[in-house]
């Protein structure tokens, strides 16, 4: 929720300020914000160089996935050649692929990880 104030003296009014707080309105508004966030798909890419347990810790540490998951998830993307890592607003998405990219490079791993508008 976004609370609007707005404050209009006397001299915004064209009138004498005489330094009078009295001459002073607060008007307020209370705006709903009624858009919701675009959301985006983190990627994960097949290749055949990135070892699998390497993987596996890049969606444990990147993506908060338990062991169990993050195996369901690289598996999915080892035979499928793709598979979604997690679905983020824009820069939580854009940090997430810049993280598994970075510890990918760290280890010269090949691994490719991208953001998709859902
Ligand atoms: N295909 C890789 C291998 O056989 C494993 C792998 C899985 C690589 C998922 C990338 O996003 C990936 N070692």
């Amino acid at each position: 929720m976004l609370k609007m104030t707005t404050t209009i003296t006397t001299a915004e009014r064209g009138q004498n300020n005489a330094g009078d707080d009295a001459d002073t309105i607060v008007l307020s508004r209370t705006k709903t914000s009624s858009k919701k966030p675009s959301l985006y798909k983190v990627l994960l890419l097949n290749d055949d160089f990135t070892p699998m347990d390497f993987v596996v810790q890049v969606l444990e540490r990147c993506f908060n996935k338990t062991r169990e998951q993050a195996t369901a998830i690289m598996l999915a993307v080892h035979n499928t050649g793709v598979g979604v890592c997690g679905v983020y607003t824009y820069e939580v998405a854009e940090s997430k692929v810049g993280s598994a990219t970075s510890m990918a490079r760290q280890q010269q791993h090949p691994l490719q990880c991208i953001m998709e508008k859902e």
